[in-house]
């Protein structure tokens, strides 16, 4: 007969946690849908067909290491320690919100010093270098740290991209570089943004290995970005890895995808949903069931909306601190 080790329910219970983080980066990015709709909210920028590699590889590292996330990094930031009525304080600008005291728009920014996650920028592909440069500090300081990047596809454009990857790779800095390759930038299909559609093979190239993924696969990214985390933890510099995802949702709330994708398409999207695919493979491992990863979900829907009732009655910024802490 077969026995469970310390080492499955270990397991076990680390796949569990990641389907938590997965169902309350859902739960909030529904609850904002719903927070717009109603007027209540402005924007979201959804993280809908990335949540399996974005919590995936976020639990791959330590608190020590560093996130270095995209704006649409919600369920990279839960996963760091954000918390539901944390992310409500800066939906609704307030002045609590610990992510940029009401200055940016929800999925702005994600910076957290006490969460080790650096500052992201709107501009795209402007924080890898920065990643590059937050490894790079931490070579020279003799720390163990290891710099969790993450990017869409088009941000492979840039030329921050180039600057930063190349950067990391010839100083053999600790990075793990993720493309979330949703294959789309707001409008701008993959086709038209690169002539191969397989970053990761754009690696060799920098001379570090590059490793291309089913980013809805969430026991795939775990391991593949532990792998890369193990490389980068022992000074073997960095890996890019290509997480082929799709997207759910429009790029934001400003944007309507229908008119770019067809019907077909937008279905053929919702079918790898990843939480979709995660929950049933835990369930053929037993290790929960259709009824209680449901339980789960609703469980923290409810939470998201007491979440956002609750941030909605906290105070605004006061109109004298607009400048504060601004360059000007
Ligand atoms: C330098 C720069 N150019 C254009 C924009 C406008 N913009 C915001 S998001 C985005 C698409 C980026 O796509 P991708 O990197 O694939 O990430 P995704 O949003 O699909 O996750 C663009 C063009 C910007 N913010 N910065």
């Amino acid at each position: 007969m077969a026995t469970t080790t310390a080492a499955d329910k270990a397991t076990r219970e680390e796949y569990l946690q990641i389907h938590r983080w997965m169902c309350i980066a859902k739960a909030l990015d529904d609850r904002m849908h719903i927070l717009v709709k109603q007027g209540r909210a402005p924007f979201v920028g959804s993280s809908r067909g990335h949540e399996g590699i974005q919590v995936a590889s976020t639990a791959a590292i330590g608190a020590d290491d560093w996130l270095v996330p995209h704006y649409r990094g919600l369920a990279n930031a839960i996963v760091r320690g954000l918390t539901m009525k944390e992310w409500m304080l800066a939906v609704f600008a307030k002045a609590g919100d610990p992510l940029s005291a009401g200055r940016n728009i929800p999925g702005g920014c994600y910076s957290y010093h006490r969460l080790q996650i650096a500052p992201v920028s709107q501009v795209v592909a402007s924080w890898i270098p920065k990643a590059a440069g937050i490894a790079y500090a931490a070579k020279l300081r003799n720390e163990r740290s290891v710099v969790l990047c993450t990017f869409g596809d088009g941000a492979t454009s840039q030329g921050e991209f180039h600057e930063g990857v190349n950067f990391a790779a010839v100083h053999r800095l600790p990075v793990v570089f993720v493309c979330e390759n949703n294959s789309y930038a707001i409008s701008v299909p993959i086709r038209l943004q690169m002539a191969n559609p397989n970053v990761a093979e754009r690696a060799a190239g920098y001379g570090i290995p590059g490793v291309t993924i089913d980013g809805t696969d969430v026991p795939v990214c775990y391991e593949a970005t532990r792998e890369a985390v193990a490389r980068a933890r022992s000074g073997e510099g960095p890996t890019l890895i290509d997480a082929k995802i799709w997207r759910i949702n429009s790029h934001t709330s400003e944007d309507n995808q229908a008119k770019y994708r067809t019907t077909e398409e937008l279905e053929e999207a919702a079918l790898h949903d990843p939480i979709v695919r995660f929950v049933d493979w835990l369930i053929g491992r037993r290790w929960i069931t259709a009824e209680e990863a449901a339980e789960v979900q609703a469980a923290y829907d409810a939470e998201a909306s007491e979440a956002a009732d609750w941030a909605e009655q906290q105070p605004d910024p006061l109109p004298e601190d607009a400048l504060k802490n601004l360059f000007g």
